[in-house]
């Protein structure tokens, strides 16, 4: 058994596939993904201009999932453009999405028309939610203010779909605000959630904060979030899921975890603390845990499972 997904005109051969950051930053990784079983290539969000991105130490994994501050490192967009024409040849059935940051409107716009006139790029994911710049807030924290940058985007023609990064919203006023602005657009997707931000982890041992940058303060991924992540998926299905398609992401580690998201509401799902720690060989193992266990369930089509969540 295989679930195909359909985002927009472009066909998914299977639902699991990496979120943006972990291992997608280099050609090397990008191929990796391309021979794995990930049923797309996410590349490493990319801004304008490469970026060195924030001093290390800014990864550290513990047990119950990752913090990381690594300030939006990447090689520039246009190099993108040019890993994506590579790996098209390499990998030619499956889809490749480019994940886009601006640090003001004119830089989302650019790469947004750039990457829609890419033929090699696929899919476009918008990242709203990008956490790690100093100063700069995340703009899906500001609704009039990414209202106000999704109108200039939706007015760019091209035919790929475009979906949006969010981060975890925590009250329910703010999801229903949100999912306000983002019903004006023809949004195809929305991928919930980034990472947990500001959160901090102390070593006992060595007295000291895990990672370096910004006050010690990183975003935090893996089993710590899966149920903020869970709850986002299934607000915003009740509020737009006969609008747009909801990517789910966050705390997924196991072939249980991607059902849990698709009974929330996701159509697909995303790994990114697992496989950072686990590298491409989680896709497999993920992907037959999950057949395994739907089948077992006397499931025969994804359909039957995503949003079904049996409420009480
Ligand atoms: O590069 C990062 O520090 C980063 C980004 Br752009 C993001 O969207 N989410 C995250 O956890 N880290």
């Amino acid at each position: 058994m295989t679930f195909t997904a359909q985002i927009g005109n472009v066909t998914f051969p299977d639902i699991i596939y990496n979120s943006s950051g972990p291992r997608c930053t280099t050609p090397e990784e990008l191929v990796a993904l391309g021979n794995s079983e990930s049923s797309a290539i996410m590349m490493k969000s990319c801004s304008p201009e490469p970026r060195t991105g924030n001093p290390e130490p800014r990864y550290k994994e513990v047990e119950l999932g990752s913090i990381n501050s690594i300030g939006l490192a990447n090689h520039g967009y246009k190099k993108y453009i040019e890993y994506a024409t590579d790996l098209k040849k390499q990998f030619p059935d499956k889809p490749i999405v480019a994940s886009i940051v601006g640090f003001c409107h004119e830089d989302f716009l650019q790469l947004v028309e750039d990457f829609q006139n890419e033929p090699n790029v696929d899919v476009l994911e918008v990242n709203l939610s990008c956490p790690n710049v100093v100063g700069k807030p995340q703009i899906a924290y500001d609704f009039e203010t990414s209202d106000e940058l999704l109108e200039k985007i939706f007015t760019i023609s091209g035919n790929k779909p475009i979906g949006l990064k969010l981060p975890p919203y925590f009250d329910p006023v703010h999801t229903a605000s949100m999912a306000e602005v983002l019903k004006k657009y023809p949004i195809s997707f929305i991928t919930c959630i980034n990472s947990v931000g500001n959160t901090l982890i102390i070593d006992p041992e060595t007295e000291q904060p895990l990672i370096a940058p910004k006050w010690w303060l990183g975003w935090l991924g893996g089993d710590y979030v899966k149920p903020v992540a869970l709850a986002n998926v299934r607000a915003f299905y009740k509020l737009l899921g006969d609008r747009m398609r909801i990517i789910g992401c966050g705390g997924i580690k196991n072939g249980v975890d991607v059902f849990e998201h698709l009974l929330a509401g996701a159509s697909m799902v995303q790994l990114g603390t697992v496989l950072w720690k686990e590298d491409v060989e989680c896709f497999g193992r993920i992907q037959k845990e999950f057949y395994e266990y739907v089948e077992n369930k006397g499931y025969t089509s994804v359909d039957e499972v995503i949003g079904n969540l049996k409420e009480l």
